[in-house]
């Protein structure tokens, strides 16, 4: 009997039911070593393949775009974010795109209050301090020790309000915040749940007790956060990023953090992860995390299934609900 089956190039290992199900419904050429594949690496195995499933590692300039065999028709990343591949260059040469936005919204919402406690409440260095052994022979628990900065009634701007940064700003709400948030455009009274609109972001970051990043990644919004917008903060104020790592300019930031201008930071993200700069390992006030924001059994095996249905609706002849280009 002929197989039928659409021919996918999986690029990444992905969550067991993910792979299974893919296993079922495409003829799979896998990335059985897990290796972290360039564009190069992809176009080299893309020869007899319908679509490709990708992660965010791999990046798809519009060389990538313009090397991939004309047998391929679509790429889905099993990702939110998308600026690793070039959407003018993959619809100039008809290429379908799709990303995996809604199933990890609450995912990287939970990590984005994580890091904003972890630094307001200085875990970095109290977790170091007792694992070290140390915490005897400083004499034990004082009044004075490790005194953070308190969430509850503080101004948690939200730069960026879609909805990673609307779930985080619910969370937050819970705990007593008072949200304020800049977005390329206003959102309607039921979205913003009270929220305080700000037209710029450096309205936004003037007011920002605590500042949780959840904007695209963009030529707009690269360095947004640098020595001038830091400036603007109030003195002691704790940054969270859970978005891109290059919307900071780390030359500002690691300065601040050592300073204590800014008090705090939770970074889950970083330009050019995974090599951090390493002065953030030395930079206590500083609790970081290598991208975890979406890594729950859950949310990945969404991620992946979210992806494989994009696939499923183009190879059935529909539209792929995500569809990018
Ligand atoms: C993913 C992410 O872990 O979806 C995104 O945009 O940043 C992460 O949650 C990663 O990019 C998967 O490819």
């Amino acid at each position: 009997m002929p197989n039928n089956k659409p021919r996918l190039l999986v690029a990444r290992i992905f969550p067991q039911d993910v792979m299974d199900r893919a296993a079922r419904d495409y003829d799979c050429i896998v990335n059985s070593e897990d290796a972290n594949w360039s564009g190069a690496d992809v176009i080299a195995r893309a020869g007899e393949v319908d679509a490709i499933l990708t992660s965010a590692r791999t990046k798809y300039p519009a060389e990538v775009i313009q090397g991939l065999p004309a047998n391929v028709r679509m790429l889905a990343t099993f990702s939110v974010g998308y600026e690793h591949i070039d959407l003018d260059a993959a619809k100039a040469r008809g290429l379908v795109v799709s990303n995996t936005p809604d199933v990890l919204t609450e995912a990287v919402a939970d990590i984005t209050i994580l890091l904003l406690l972890a630094a307001s409440r200085r875990a970095r260095e109290a977790f170091e301090m007792i694992t070290g052994d140390n915490w005897l022979k400083i004499g034990g628990w004082k009044p004075t020790q490790f005194l953070g900065t308190g969430a509850q009634g503080k101004v948690l701007g939200i730069l960026g309000m879609g909805r990673i940064g609307r779930a985080a700003a619910a969370r937050a709400r819970a705990m007593g915040m008072t949200i304020h948030y800049h977005n390329r455009s206003r959102l309607t009274p039921d979205l913003e749940q009270g929220a305080v609109y700000h037209d710029t972001p450096q309205s936004l970051l003037k007011v920002s007790q605590f500042l949780s990043i959840h904007c695209e990644s963009t030529p707009e919004t690269r360095h947004l956060i640098n020595t001038d917008g830091i400036a603007l903060m109030p003195e002691g104020a704790i940054i969270v990023n859970t978005a891109r790592g290059d919307i900071i300019d780390d030359d500002a930031l690691i300065p601040a953090l050592e300073s204590g201008r800014i008090a705090a930071a939770g970074l889950d993200v970083f330009a050019g992860e995974p090599d951090v700069d390493k002065r953030y390992f030395m930079t206590k006030n500083a609790f970081i995390l290598p991208h975890i924001g979406s890594a729950t059994v859950e949310t990945r095996n969404a991620m992946g299934f979210r992806a494989l249905d994009n696939l499923d609706a183009f190879f059935r002849g529909e539209e792929p609900v995500d569809r990018l280009a």
